[in-house]
């Protein structure tokens, strides 16, 4: 058995070979290796070395969840040059704030398709109290108290801690006393200063981001992590971030999943700038894979990248789908071409024509129903 593994095992090309040797040992990449990882293209021998990794870690399971989205406002004050969602004041056209009334109407709305968790991430709204997040966060609770929520990016919680005169163990412990469980991976774009200058100088920098998810892990919260590409970013950017993010993993254990986000350059200032092509997202996922060895999970966003890559990615390191995604703002916004939702059987179906065994999750990944 061992020796058919061998034939069919593929020889990597001699740039790559040590890479792979450590690969198919299980022994980490150095800061160096990682480098090398994101500054190659050779897609298939890193799709190939990434696949061992997914299977190693998750054999052919591939995650899915019901799952739909709340933006409660998409005022902002922020500038991100990359974003096509925000508004930068109340009154201007697709400006758009729930109130709490609002929110809960939306949910109840969603609660016919048993979603098992709602994805809530906001813009920096200057003129909101911050009890208005909690009193969404504890009317949500108690019109559907098995929804998890996952909400609130590092950067809103950076954002409250200046507004609002608090720590940011302060915000998070509110947050969290108030029905947060979980916190997504947005925000952290690319970690490199000279990146954050030209395209999100006017938030939370690296350093606070991160600071923030290390307090949430403390808490006992799982979070994400996120990395977005396509921008100005070089590759030794890329790798830089991620090395970053293995860190704090190293540190905490507190991020479940990754999620690379794919730039779409519609209605951005950044509109100039060519998008990803299908090839540099499988390339992406493949090199987060193998240098990310900590973090359990790799997302392959359908709503960024379309249904078919995503499908694609499931042989390329991703092992997770996210979810049916009902009422996605962000990247429509942006120009996303994805359909407003799928429904778990176009999940399952994504999954299983693939060849992968589809298992539907919750926020932390236990597992609902049985996988089949
Ligand atoms: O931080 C905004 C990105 C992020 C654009 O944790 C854009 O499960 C591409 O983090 N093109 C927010 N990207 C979304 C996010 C996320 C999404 C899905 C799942 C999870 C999770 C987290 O979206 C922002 C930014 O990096 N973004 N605009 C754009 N035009």
């Amino acid at each position: 058995m061992e020796a058919a593994r061998e034939i069919i095992k593929p020889t990597a090309p001699a740039s790559l070979a040590k890479i792979a040797e450590k690969v198919h040992a299980g022994v980490r990449l150095e800061e160096d290796e990682a480098v090398q990882v994101f500054q190659s293209r050779d897609l298939l021998t890193l799709g190939q070395l990434a696949n061992v990794v997914r299977e190693r870690l998750h054999g052919n399971r591939t995650y899915y969840n019901r799952n739909f989205h709340l933006n409660l406002t998409n005022v902002c004050e922020a500038s991100c040059r990359f974003c096509a969602f925000a508004r930068l004041e109340e009154g201007m056209p697709q400006a758009k704030t729930y109130s709490v009334e609002e929110a809960v109407e939306f949910v109840k709305q969603q609660l016919p398709n048993q979603p098992t968790e709602v994805h809530m991430v906001n813009g920096l709204h200057p003129g909101l109290p911050f009890e208005y997040y909690l009193d969404v966060l504890r009317a949500v609770k108690q019109t559907a108290p098995s929804l998890v929520i996952k909400g609130f990016t590092a950067v809103e919680i950076h954002y409250y801690a200046g507004k609002y005169g608090m720590t940011y163990e302060q915000v998070l412990t509110a947050l969290r006393d108030a029905g947060l469980e979980s916190m997504p991976g947005g925000g952290a774009e690319i970690f490199a200063a000279r990146v954050r200058k030209k395209i999100c100088k006017d938030k939370a920098d690296a350093d606070q981001w991160l600071e923030i998810h290390r307090i949430a892990h403390r808490m006992g919260m799982k979070t994400n992590c996120t990395m977005l590409y396509g921008t100005v970013e070089r590759p030794e950017e890329r790798a830089d971030h991620v090395l970053r993010l293995r860190a704090l993993q190293d540190e905490t254990g507190g991020f479940q999943c990754f999620i690379p986000l794919a730039f779409h350059n519609d209605n951005s200032p950044l509109r100039k700038l060519n998008e990803p092509t299908g090839f540099d997202n499988l390339l992406i996922y493949a090199q987060s894979r193998l240098v990310l060895d900590n973090v359990p999970h790799l997302k392959g966003y359908w709503v960024m990248v379309g249904e078919k890559v995503a499908q694609i990615s499931q042989s390329f390191g991703v092992n997770d789908l996210d979810g049916t995604v009902v009422s996605e703002k962000i990247y429509k916004m942006a120009g996303s071409t994805s359909p407003n939702a799928l429904s778990t059987a176009d999940l399952r179906r994504l999954i299983t024509d693939a060849g992968r065994l589809p298992v539907e999750r919750d926020t932390t990944y236990n597992v609902v129903g049985m996988p089949l």
